[in-house]
């Protein structure tokens, strides 16, 4: 091969990598089909939050399950009448109602406007809303690709290796986040998602009772916070029973987080994980000195967060009814 055709080969190579990656996905993709959705979405999802707060958390955290599981195609939307699909998996069953609730909602306001009417997918609504409810709980508001397609498959058994467990070392966090092509940086930001919502006590309960199999505490548990947990789950707690991830500013997406993180007031394990590896301190530390380093890494980390797994063609569709295939 001529040195000048190995040149033209490594330029047309280089162009289908850079298309392949995300072309697909446009910040003005439904422009000429439903040019008024971010508005429609954006009500609709105003209206969901005045009605029942916890909407928020809720739906920030549906797109990470939805994401990190078969990519960000709504599968975790899906029902199944033989309880087999993604949301049947334990993982899954302490997803709050109220996200899936908060697109079906977002979704009818959609396909109630004539021409909006089944061209727009349920993956693209679940972007949309997530990065309302982060703006309307006081986090960055920011441009959100579109042009995903829902797609055909949820399953149970695709949850487990896929999703992070709240006793996973900083490793094994790093590398299920590396696995879908994201950094450190982006795991510390997304984290910080844990500034607003709630957790079952039953995620915790090791580093306040028994932890290491001993009648001890985590000894990174900052010990006041570590009586107040005990106080607020108590051994024989209804599983019911949830406290606040970010004990100072629950429902405000702020860096308090990473300010909790530095006192060893990480609610979960894998949120003080962070704090303690010299790794990702530094972020940390930068995140909870200077708000908006966080939200700029947060709309980063996001953007990548909502580009994995991206179905087009015939490998997806526009779903009529967000918890069915057409
Ligand atoms: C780093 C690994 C992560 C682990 C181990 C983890 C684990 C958990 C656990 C155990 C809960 C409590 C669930 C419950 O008991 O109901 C939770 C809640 C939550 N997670 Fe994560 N998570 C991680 C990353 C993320 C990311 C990347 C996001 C979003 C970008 C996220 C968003 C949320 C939200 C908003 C809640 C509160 C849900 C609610 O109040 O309904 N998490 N997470
Ligand atoms: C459950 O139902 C789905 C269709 O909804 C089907 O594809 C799958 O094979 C069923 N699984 C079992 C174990 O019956
Ligand atoms: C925070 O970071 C931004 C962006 O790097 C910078 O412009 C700003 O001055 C910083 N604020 C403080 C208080 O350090
Ligand atoms: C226990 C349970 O079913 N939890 C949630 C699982 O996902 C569905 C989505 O339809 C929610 O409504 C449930 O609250």
């Amino acid at each position: 091969m001529s040195s000048q055709s190995l040149i033209l080969h490594a330029e047309v190579f280089l162009l289908l990598l850079i298309a392949g990656c995300h072309a697909q996905l446009r910040v003005d993709y439904y422009r000429n089909t439903c040019p008024n959705v971010e508005s429609i979405v954006r009500r609709a999802v105003e209206m969901k939050l005045q009605q029942t707060p916890v909407t928020a958390p809720a739906t920030l955290r549906l797109i990470f399950h939805d994401c990190f599981v078969r990519g960000c195609d709504a599968s975790v939307m899906l029902a199944s009448t033989n309880h087999t699909s993604e949301k049947d998996n334990p993982i899954n069953l302490s997803l709050a109602g109220d996200g899936f609730d908060t697109v079906i909602k977002a979704k009818a306001a959609v396909d109630s406007v004539p021409g909006c009417q089944n061209k727009v997918s349920c993956a693209d609504i679940l972007a949309m809303a997530t990065r309302d409810v982060v703006a309307l709980a006081g986090g960055p508001s920011y441009a959100v690709e579109l042009g995903r397609l829902d797609g055909r498959v949820s399953t149970k058994a695709s949850v487990r290796h896929h999703l992070p467990h709240p006793d996973f070392k900083l490793e094994q966090l790093n590398q299920m986040f590396a696995s879908h092509g994201l950094t450190l940086t982006d795991l510390v930001a997304l984290s910080g998602a844990h500034t607003i919502g709630f957790s079952h006590c039953s995620q915790f309960s090791k580093r306040i009772y028994n932890f290491k199999s001993k009648k001890s505490i985590d000894h990174t548990l900052n010990s006041a916070y570590a009586e107040k947990l005990q106080q607020d789950c108590p051994k024989n707690a209804d599983p019911r029973t949830v406290v606040e991830m970010d004990l100072i500013t629950p429902r405000i997406f702020d860096n308090q987080y990473y300010k909790n993180l530095q006192q060893g007031k990480g609610l979960l394990a894998s949120d003080q994980a962070l704090f303690t590896h010299k790794r990702t301190r530094d972020l940390v530390n930068l995140f909870a000195s200077n708000n908006t380093v966080f939200e700029t890494a947060f709309v980063s980390a996001m953007t990548k967060l909502g580009r994995i797994g991206i179905k087009t063609g015939n490998q997806g569709e526009i779903r009529r009814d967000c918890s069915m295939v057409n």
